[in-house]
């Protein structure tokens, strides 16, 4: 816990901590007696070796472990729990001079379980019952795993039910959440500075680190920083060290995490253009009504189609395209500038699971046809936190296959070449379903 916010009100958080767990423990113990097990052991992962090398690579902690408890470093430890009884936490705590052991957590969430320090993996087998043939395990399995008698090992049904609910968060993950928030919007501001500044991708990259207090292992996902044409780039990795000839724009997808709960946040700033920036002044409406379209029973397919009318009206407004909205829609033009889904779930991973999931006993919801990207075709429930992301951009391979076939003559090719050194426009918030309402994350963090 490095936020402010937990240590001003320590007793809010084990206060909503306690409610949280209460509420893990409701649904593993139905998700269990509904398919046949009575235990639970869920490991936090190993972060594997290099190849020839005693260096891992960096730990990440694996979600089904980090819904029990925000111990995010420390590997190969495991929760065991039998409904009815105070949830067991095998610390791993390797007696080793080279590293510094975890040392038992005493803080708001630990008191809601029973710890005891393992040495190494059999001291975690030896705290465990003898007799584990109704356990189910949860995790990436490990040599040893199979000589523990566990009785089974990610069981689909058992997992279908732990991923489904999962989606609805309760008000300690929301505040999680909004924490995650606070310090992205912090990262993102500085990150703007830098930019105005003249920075390089990577100078813009380290400002955002120092801004939000994290190292880069401790970021929910690799940040995308792309000035001018790299905001085409979906997935853009690079950094340049080198500053561009010219500055244009900076589209930055960052995010901070806090208590293993991630944001995910977008924003795209013009550099000197003033046409750019009211493009994206523009933009910023059309997403704030995405946003506003949140709510519980809200379809994320309905809200998926209603992001691909606007921006196909905003690139018809924008004279990008030539075509009505609708012939846009229906040739699925705007595909060719909005290539990706409005969004996904957000939580304890960055794409949370359980987003195309019928019900807690699995299936799946179709996604809408030509939308093979969406993540999300759930109907949203109270608490579901959810990224609203759309986009437009220039992207090359896209253009040259569009100007191959008949839907190219819709696009007017010298507005292209005038916006392409700006590479796109993506502003994304993280939102939360509320009946009737939404509660806007990331608005809230950045004005707070
Ligand atoms: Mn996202």
């Amino acid at each position: 816990m490095t936020s402010t916010a937990a240590k001003q009100n320590p007793e809010s958080w084990s206060t909503l901590f306690a409610a949280h767990l209460e509420a893990v423990k409701k649904r593993s113990a139905v998700a269990l007696s509904a398919t046949g097990y009575d235990a639970l052991l869920v490991h936090a992962g190993t972060p594997p070796l290099l190849f020839q090398d005693d260096h891992h690579l960096p730990f990440k902690v694996q979600a089904p472990f980090k819904v029990w408890t925000p111990l995010t470093d420390a590997p190969d430890s495991f929760v065991y729990f039998v409904p009815g009884r105070k949830p067991l936490l095998l610390l791993h705590a390797p007696v080793d001079y080279w590293h510094k052991s975890p040392e038992l957590p005493r803080t708001y969430w630990s008191d809601a379980f029973d710890i005891v320090s393992c040495p190494d993996r059999a001291a975690a087998r030896g705290a465990l019952p003898k007799d584990m043939a109704r356990t189910a395990f949860i995790g990436e399995p490990f040599g040893e795993l199979v000589s523990w008698g566990v009785g089974s090992i990610n069981p689909e049904h058992l997992m279908a039910q732990l991923d489904y609910s999962r989606a609805a968060k309760t008000p300690y993950e929301v505040a999680a959440l909004l924490e995650a928030n606070v310090l992205g919007a912090r990262g993102h501001a500085a990150a703007e500075k830098a930019f105005r500044a003249g920075g390089s991708e990577f100078d813009i990259g380290l400002a955002f680190m120092a801004a939000c207090g994290l190292r880069e292992r401790e970021l929910p996902y690799n940040p995308i920083i792309a000035l001018n044409e790299g905001g085409a780039v979906l997935h853009y990795q690079v950094q340049m060290r080198e500053k561009p000839a010219r500055f244009h724009s900076l589209l930055i997808d960052a995010g901070a995490e806090f208590a293993g709960y991630a944001s995910d946040i977008t924003r795209t700033h013009s550099f000197d253009n003033a046409e750019f920036a009211a493009l994206i002044k523009r933009f910023d409406e059309l997403q704030l009504k995405l946003c506003a379209q949140v709510r519980v029973g809200a379809d994320w397919r309905d809200i998926h189609q209603s992001s691909y009318r606007a921006i196909s009206e905003f690139l018809r407004e924008a004279d990008v395209i030539s075509a009505s909205a609708d012939e846009a829609v229906d040739t699925a033009l705007t595909s060719v500038f909005y290539p990706h889904g409005i969004g996904h779930l957000l939580g304890l991973q960055v794409h949370d699971v359980g987003g195309r999931q019928r019900d807690p006993a699995g299936g799946e919801i179709e996604r809408p046809y030509n939308h093979p990207f969406l993540r999300l075709t759930r109907k949203l429930e109270d608490g579901c936190v959810v990224t609203v992301e759309p986009g437009f951009y220039f992207i090359d391979q896209l253009l040259a296959e569009a100007r191959a076939k008949p839907i190219g003559q819709k696009i007017n090719w010298a507005r292209v070449e005038q916006l392409k050194p700006f590479g796109g426009i993506r502003i994304e918030d993280n939102v939360v379903a509320r009946v009737g309402t939404h509660e806007n994350l990331t608005r809230m963090a950045f004005s707070s």
